[in-house]
């Protein structure tokens, strides 16, 4: 195999939540192997923020607005980009939220808030998708899963169940459809310094040491770690590779804690 099974040229790839964080830096890395981007999120003004990005670094991406737990508005999001750009070829279902909330004190509301963006709707947006990538007999899925995909925390109950059934619907996909040569995997963050895990580390949060001292790499992840897995799993580089999840974590799975 030559080593441009990198290369995602004459690719069309969609990121969820693309406007900043994780995902931007996977859109961006995917550019730069020659995919051409597109992005969803929820409002005109992270639609503005992220094209502002991405043209600063001369990446033509093109964003759409839609709420992605909304399965009319998916579908009608992906006809549209397929009307006016063609067929998707990869799928980084991105977006997601958190609610740190004690198990006791979190309304059900709430967790299902959780479950919504960060299950339900990989589900809505891999369905909309999976029809022409099986028509054309290949696709790649990426879900983006986290550590707790793994393991829980205080806090963390519905975030923690979700991103565990989002790596059993990774591996789902993986078995339903790979017969028409998709794959579908997952990228499992360590813990990565974004506006999602920004509470954890400013203002002297004990949480920040703390991550510090259970990460061999004895630093938090940087959107920028998750650029070359994620290529990897978007070009043909990774088609014998399906339902895995790939963690870029640092070794933090892999380590139980530098001693106090
Ligand atoms: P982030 O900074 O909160 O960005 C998430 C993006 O998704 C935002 O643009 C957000 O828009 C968008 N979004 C949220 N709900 C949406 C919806 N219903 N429809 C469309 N877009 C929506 O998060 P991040 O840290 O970059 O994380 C990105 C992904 O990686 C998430 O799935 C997260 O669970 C996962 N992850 C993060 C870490 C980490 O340490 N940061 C580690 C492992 C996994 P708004 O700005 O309006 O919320
Ligand atoms: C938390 C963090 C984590 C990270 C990530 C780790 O509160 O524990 O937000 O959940 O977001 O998912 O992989």
């Amino acid at each position: 195999m030559s080593m441009n099974c990198f290369s995602l040229s004459n690719k069309l790839a969609l990121v969820t939540g693309g406007s900043y964080g994780i995902g931007f830096a996977i859109a961006t890395a995917l550019a730069e192997a020659g995919a051409k981007i597109v992005f969803c999120d929820l409002n005109d003004e992270l639609i503005e923020k992220g094209l502002i990005a991405y043209h600063k670094l001369n990446i033509a991406a093109t964003g759409y607005v839609c709420d992605v737990t909304n399965e009319l508005a998916v579908q009608e999001m992906v006809k549209k980009i397929e009307t006016d750009l063609g067929v998707i070829d990869i799928l980084v279902n991105n977006a997601g939220i958190i609610k740190r909330i004690p198990m006791l004190e979190m309304s059900s509301t709430d967790f299902r808030q959780v479950i919504d963006v960060d299950l339900t709707a990989p589900f809505i947006v891999a369905k909309a998708v999976l029809s022409s990538m099986i028509k054309q007999r290949r696709g790649k899925i990426i879900n983006i899963c986290s550590m707790m995909s793994e393991l829980g925390r205080e806090t963390v109950s519905a975030y923690a169940a979700a991103k565990g059934g989002l790596k059993m619907l990774t591996k789902n996909i993986a078995s339903e459809y790979g017969e028409y040569n998709i794959q579908c995997n997952g990228l499992g963050p360590g813990y990565i310094a974004t506006p999602q895990t920004e509470p954890l580390r400013t203002n002297g949060h004990p949480f920040n040491n703390f991550i510090i001292a259970k990460t061999p790499a004895a630093r938090w992840g940087t959107p920028e770690d998750l650029a070359g897995p994620a290529v990897f799993l978007a070009s043909t580089a990774s088609d014998f590779v399906n339902g895995h999840i790939l963690y870029v974590d640092g070794g933090i799975l892999a380590y139980i804690g530098k001693q106090p």
